[in-house]
């Protein structure tokens, strides 16, 4: 045993908070690429989104966690829950808030309910960037008498600011343990997975209003070819035939475009040529159903 060896540590650390504050873009910063779909819409994250990240005194395994919020049917019932399950696995909880507003009553319903987990919650005020220093003062006390945070740290998911402290502390609060994964093992989820993420965040970019929401991807095949390209096969599932057109676009130039800046992208990501072809279909009231959350995987 040597005297001055640190003892390793392991943990799950659950990145929860309400939609849009910046938790994916915090997973992604801490993996140092781009695991999770970021977008400026908030709801973009629906299922948690492992991260595993090594080094030599610690392992942290992070989940990005859906936003939490009131839900209002039944995929939304599925983030939260999916959030809620997350949290309640963690070691540390690492919660992000935004600087713009002191907490609302849904963050005090939040709060109340963190409490009964007896779990470190490191409250991260995100996107300081964008506020005057003075101005988180009162923000910071406002928190501060809400909920018993274990640290309150400012930082920007987006310039990278105070991310290096955000990490040590979360090292801190983490219990000693072995490693529950390889050292190089960095997410569970496949490329099929990834696949049906990138289409859904150039939904997500692309179109406005309902549409986004009212959408979601299915990866019908995904053939690797030894010669060739990949060969991608992806339905796009919409709740009503007026938004398929949308969605296709004028001689199908809209859903040509997601098709292309997706393309890209996926190629980009696994490393190698796909041929990817989008399909448009109606699948009515698919978010509100519980049977058909199901087939489509949020289950
Ligand atoms: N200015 C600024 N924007 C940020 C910061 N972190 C995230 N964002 C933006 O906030 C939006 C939502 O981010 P995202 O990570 O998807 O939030 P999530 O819904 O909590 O996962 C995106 O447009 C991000 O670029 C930050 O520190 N500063
Ligand atoms: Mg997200």
């Amino acid at each position: 045993m040597q005297p001055d060896k640190k003892p390793f540590k392991s943990g799950y650390v659950a990145i929860a908070g309400r939609p849009n504050v910046g938790k994916s873009t915090m997973i992604n910063d801490f993996m140092d690429c781009k695991l999770s779909i970021v977008t400026p819409k908030p709801q973009t994250t629906r299922k948690k989104i492992m991260g595993v990240l090594t080094r030599e005194d610690y392992q942290i395994v992070f989940y990005d966690t859906p936003g939490i919020m009131n839900p209002e049917y039944e995929l939304q019932e599925y983030m939260v829950k999916t959030a809620y399950d997350a949290i309640e696995d963690a070691d540390v909880i690492l919660f992000l808030a935004e600087p713009f507003k002191p907490p609302a009553t849904l963050d005090k319903k939040i709060f109340e309910r963190l409490s009964h987990f007896h779990i470190p919650v490191i409250l991260a005020i995100n996107k300081v960037d964008l506020v005057e220093k003075d101005s988180l003062i009162p923000i910071i006390s406002a928190y501060d008498q809400q909920f018993k945070f274990t640290e309150i740290v400012p930082v920007s998911a987006l310039k990278g600011t105070n991310l290096d402290l955000m990490l040590s502390l979360i090292v801190k609060y983490l219990p000693e343990g072995e490693p529950f994964y390889p050292e190089d093992y960095m997410t569970d989820y496949n490329e099929r997975f990834l696949a049906s993420e990138i289409i859904r965040e150039k939904v997500f970019e692309f179109y406005g209003e309902e549409i986004p929401y009212s959408t979601t991807v299915e990866i019908e095949e995904f053939k690797e070819r030894e010669a060739g390209k990949d060969f991608i096969k992806a339905i796009i599932y919409v709740e009503r035939d007026s938004q398929k057109g949308i969605i296709i676009g004028e001689n199908g130039k809209a859903i040509k475009r997601v098709g292309v800046i997706a393309r890209e992208e996926i190629e980009k990501q696994i490393g190698r040529k796909v041929f990817l072809e989008l399909r448009v279909k109606v699948m009515e009231k698919w978010r509100k159903d519980k049977s058909k959350l199901h087939k489509l995987g949020y289950k």
